[in-house]
């Protein structure tokens, strides 16, 4: 362990200016090495952090993982990754930490969210009390989308106008672990975005995700789709809180295409369907799709935004064109989460 280490674990002291940062690596590292079981409670926090540091959660784990860096390392690497981090963002986690006040940029961010007109409308609000999703639509402009998708197209080498370009082997499914672009925080800061997750958490102090992209060809003899099917990324322990979980799509995706697919109104079934079921059974294990799946398709710019109490996945691509999308989802500072996993 390199010297500024051993200080910084002597001293107690966290050597930076991030705060939480510190926290983070030695948790992460323990987990890492099996000393510690990986669950925490620090669970929220810790992804608060990577998102507001602008880090993708597999990539700084499969950093870790593969590095086993040293704190004084891992900060570089995520300063390296993301850039440093502004004086907003470290105000923003010694408000989450420590309990500072919110800076006045940030306060003013959350006002005039609060101050905009809607951008969901009573029937939206109604369709998510009843199927716990809603469909936000021009939630970004076309200029946006048709850059963001260029970054992914770009980053996997692959071209429109070159069907054989869009088969690369590189992936076990959809996801494209790409998280830092302009484009890409473009659409985060989205402030019609972030109206709708106000609208639907109550509260416009919310935290956006530095969340990964996804691009799902159409599948063809050798390359059938591989998933996600549909799951629940929450533990099922009861009750599953209310949380938010969003999808921006970058390109028209008619159903067919590849389309976000989900069981609309779980949210209201999953207690009931959790106790019907046999004692021994495993809940992730059963078939999902009898429940009632739909396909939910869009137009380039559409967010999808659903409750995570529904089952959801994407689907195989039967379309024409690859399906790609940005995911976008943004969070409240504190939020119930389950240590036990289910
Ligand atoms: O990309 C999709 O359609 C599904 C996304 C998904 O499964 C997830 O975000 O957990």
């Amino acid at each position: 362990m390199p010297l500024s280490e051993l200080q910084a674990n002597s001293s107690g002291h966290e050597q930076t200016d991030v705060p939480g940062l510190h926290g983070y690596w030695s948790r992460m590292t323990a987990a890492l090495s099996g000393k510690s079981s990986g669950h925490n409670s620090e669970f929220h926090r810790d992804r608060l952090l990577l998102h507001v540091l602008g880090l993708g959660l597999e990539q700084t784990t499969q950093y870790l993982l593969q590095n086993h860096p040293g704190f004084t390392e891992f900060q570089d690497w995520a300063f390296a990754t993301a850039g440093k981090p502004s004086g907003n963002t470290i105000a923003r986690l010694k408000n989450l930490y420590e309990d500072a006040p919110l800076p006045q940029d940030i306060l003013s961010l959350h006002e005039q969210v609060s101050n905009m007109p809607d951008v969901l409308s009573a029937e939206d609000l109604q369709h998510w009390s009843e199927h716990g999703f809603v469909i936000l639509n021009e939630a970004v402009p076309a200029t946006d989308c048709a850059e963001a998708a260029q970054t992914i197209w770009d980053a996997l080498g692959a071209k429109e106008d070159e069907v054989a370009s869009w088969y690369h082997k590189g992936h076990a499914n959809i996801m494209v672990q790409l998280f830092q672009s302009p484009a890409f925080d473009k659409n985060r800061r989205s402030l019609r975005i972030h109206k709708a997750f106000a609208q639907l958490w109550g509260t416009a102090d919310l935290w956006a995700s530095t969340d990964r992209c996804s691009f799902n060809v159409p599948e063809k003899p050798g390359h059938v789709f591989q998933g996600p099917d549909l799951h629940w990324d929450v533990s099922l322990y009861q009750p599953v809180p209310f949380a938010t979980q969003g999808v921006l799509y970058l390109t028209d995706t008619p159903p067919e295409q590849g389309a976000l697919t989900l069981v609309p109104g779980f949210q209201h079934k999953l207690a009931a369907w959790l106790d019907a079921l046999p004692a021994n059974a495993s809940p992730r294990e059963e078939d999902l799709h009898a429940l009632g799946s739909v396909p939910v398709g869009g137009k380039a710019g559409d967010l999808v935004i659903w409750h995570q109490a529904l089952p959801h996945g994407s689907r195989p691509n039967r379309g024409k064109k690859p399906r790609i999308v940005q995911y976008i989802n943004m969070l409240p500072s504190h939020l119930q989460v389950h240590e036990t996993w289910l």
